[in-house]
């Protein structure tokens, strides 16, 4: 009786006393576990007199309850407060004012390659890209342009160190050289446009030594002036919103075209703003030509069978143009002031349908 007595005050201290469900389960193995305690003295009863076991039994039965029932409650005890610690490190204050949010904007270049590329996409061009860093025979050669053209010469063109072959590369000085490698590469016909970046070692108020062009091309077995001056029509009708824009195009010379022309269109300066359609003053906005010959032979396209004119356009003027943004060099400061006041919302993706620009 006395053992009982002992033990049963024994366990119950040290089930008091287990901190944690690990320490519990300890006790629990050492009371109830097949060599535990309790479950000796449950197996004693088997050497008892029949008249002692009749008493005793009943007691380790009432142990063996005890001791369980306040193990049971003990491991709910601490479940209990081990979940309370959790809700309390774990507490979230939904009354906290909300953290500022850095929300980005789409830089204007980035806003009007994608205007200009969403209308050619809808006369049925496709994108093409191509390296930065050219060669000389898809930067110059192929375009007719002779070596002793001061375009090639230092001043103008970033040259990349000699190679063991003499050979140099350059930053492209334009993006037909993607035009080229396409020629190169895919068959005619061909209805692309080209947006990217183009380098020139030229730096002042109008000039930075990077700039963004976006040019174009069509090569098929008869595509002709008319055709460029239909596109270009509905490309200054959608970019500028406006439903007729009155276009001239003034003789020029390129050596990857011939005839060549510029473009102009109408517009008029009032004030310190352009209003583009209307007016008497003319503004230039790009070069274009009917792609010369000798282009489409160094592409391996038979000039006798394929013909098609081409155009390229200033990315960057032609966005501080629309958009009203006074000096160019702006664009390559990231000042974030700058892109909060002047960028575009990520959302707001320019379509035909739901309008180029908000
Ligand atoms: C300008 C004038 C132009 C082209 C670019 C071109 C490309 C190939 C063949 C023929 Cl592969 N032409 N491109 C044609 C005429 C003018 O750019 O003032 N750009 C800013």
């Amino acid at each position: 009786m006395q053992d009982i007595n002992k033990l049963e005050s024994e366990l119950l201290e040290e089930i008091g006393n287990a901190r944690d469900l690990d320490a519990l389960e300890a006790v629990r193995i050492s009371a109830m576990g097949k060599k535990g305690r309790v479950s000796l003295m449950m197996r004693g009863l088997g050497q008892m007199a029949p008249e002692e076991r009749k008493e005793i039994a009943p007691k380790l039965n009432q142990l063996k309850k005890v001791i369980g029932d306040a193990i049971d409650n003990a491991k709910a005890e601490l479940n209990r407060a081990a979940m309370e610690a959790r809700l309390a490190s774990e507490r979230v204050d939904v009354t906290l004012p909300v953290r500022p949010e850095n929300k980005g904007r789409i830089h204007p270049i980035s806003q009007v390659t994608d205007e200009i590329i969403e209308i050619f996409a809808d006369m049925g061009f496709s994108i093409a890209e191509g390296p930065d860093i050219e060669d000389d025979f898809h930067n110059f050669t192929a375009l007719n342009i002779p070596p002793e053209h001061p375009a090639r010469q230092m001043h103008d063109t970033f040259y990349l160190p000699q190679k063991e072959d003499g050979s140099r590369q350059l930053l492209r000085t334009h993006t037909s050289s993607v035009q080229i490698r396409t020629m190169e590469n895919k068959q005619p016909p061909h209805r692309i446009v080209v947006p990217g970046r183009t380098y020139r070692s030229d730096s002042d108020q109008t000039h930075t030594p990077m700039f963004n062009q976006i040019e174009g091309l069509v090569i098929d077995k008869t595509s002709h002036m008319g055709h460029l001056k239909g596109v270009l029509k509905e490309f200054c009708r959608a970019f500028f919103e406006v439903d007729d824009v009155e276009m001239r195009f003034r003789p020029s010379y390129f050596p990857f075209t011939e005839p060549s022309a510029e473009m102009d269109i109408r517009c008029t300066f009032a004030g310190d703003h352009i209003k583009i359609g209307e007016g008497d003053d003319w503004m230039e906005i790009l070069g274009c030509g009917m792609v010369n010959p000798k282009v489409l032979a160094h592409c391996g396209i038979d000039p006798n069978e394929y013909q098609g004119f081409a155009w390229g356009m200033g990315i960057d003027r032609i966005a501080m143009l629309k958009y009203g943004i006074p000096d160019l060099r702006a664009f390559f400061d990231c000042d974030l002031r700058w892109l909060k006041h002047y960028g575009f919302v990520p959302l707001d993706v320019p379509t035909l349908g739901g309008g180029l620009s908000r």
